[in-house]
């Protein structure tokens, strides 16, 4: 599906304009299947995701959070969350946007209580649709974050489907911080070759491929349209669409938005195939034509 990004709001695909084209492509559809699919649309394109901020105190959080979205993280207590199940936990819905951010508690506290926060984590993060760990870009004393990754997140996210996102934060403040290009808006020669350290220290530390470290300066807008491409292209396709729809939109460049589209495209696609079945091959070619149309702006 080749679609280029015009400007305006985003348009996916309305259940009922889905199902027209299917009824009028001679498919016929119970009242069930119907129900099914329209569910499945609505469920994709609305999806509610929950993001879990991690980082220590000051490591820049608050500012990616209004950086990437114009809202920021709300607090979950440790000790409050622990007592009590998931469901009744009360998660902090932004005021008309479909996301919710919560800060996870857990690093860079004086005393690191392993096995309440293994508890806490056990309980939070099937909510999680994704973690972002926020790490910044000079803070040299990464041993907290260490170990609190790989000997209580890593056991807990090894057999679940939880994507990590580490983001090294604040780059303009690392040395030699007085390089920073104002003008371009990226690091200096030098304070470049130092980030580019950074990210390798921290995915050395973390063992983690590249696809799952980026570079940002949230306060100068720096590097988040590519962490914004980074983490649609971690999401399964059913959860692409909803990082960027809520987004602010100058972070989500062409090559997110395309990702995000098929995502979702082939999230319903394959909803549609499993209702309909034996009528698939039939419907196939006219379906993935309307894919080009049905991913417009307003
Ligand atoms: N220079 C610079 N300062 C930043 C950047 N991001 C955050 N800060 C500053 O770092 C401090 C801590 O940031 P904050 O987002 O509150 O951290 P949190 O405690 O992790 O939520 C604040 O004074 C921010 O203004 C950045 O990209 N560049
Ligand atoms: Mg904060």
């Amino acid at each position: 599906m080749e679609t280029s990004k015009p400007q305006g709001g985003l348009h996916p695909p309305l259940p009922e304009e889905l199902i027209t084209v299917l009824q009028n492509s001679g498919v016929r559809l119970t009242l069930e299947e119907l129900q099914l699919l329209k569910e499945h649309i609505h469920g994709v394109v609305n999806y509610h995701a929950t993001i879990g901020v991690m980082g220590k105190t000051g490591a820049g959080k608050s500012s990616l959070c209004n950086a990437l979205f114009g809202c920021d993280i709300a607090e979950t207590s440790a000790v409050e969350a622990c007592t009590r199940t998931p469901q009744e936990i009360e998660w902090s819905l932004q005021e008309g946007k479909g996301l919710s951010l919560i800060d996870m508690p857990g690093v860079g506290e004086s005393e690191v209580r392993d096995s309440e926060y293994a508890e806490l984590y056990r309980q939070l993060l099937p909510e999680l649709d994704l973690v972002l760990w926020v790490i910044k870009g000079d803070d040299r004393a990464l041993s907290i974050d260490e170990h609190f990754y790989l000997q209580v997140l890593l056991p807990l996210i090894w057999d679940s489907t939880v994507p990590v996102m580490f983001v090294v934060s604040q780059v303009d403040k690392v040395e030699p911080c007085r390089e920073w290009d104002w003008r371009k808006n990226h690091p200096g020669p030098c304070q470049g070759l130092n980030v580019t350290a950074k990210v390798e220290q921290v995915r050395r530390l973390f063992k983690l491929p590249e696809s799952q470290v980026c570079a940002i300066a949230a306060e100068e807008g720096y590097g988040l349209a590519e962490l914004v491409e980074k983490i649609v292209a971690i999401l399964p396709n059913e959860k692409k669409w909803s990082f960027t729809r809520e987004a602010k939109q100058e972070n989500v460049s062409q090559q997110a938005w395309q990702s995000s589209s098929q995502g979702l495209w082939e999230s319903i696609t394959s909803a549609v195939k499993t209702v309909i079945k034996d009528s698939w091959d039939y419907v196939s070619s006219r379906f993935s034509s309307l894919a080009t149309t049905m991913f417009r702006w307003w």
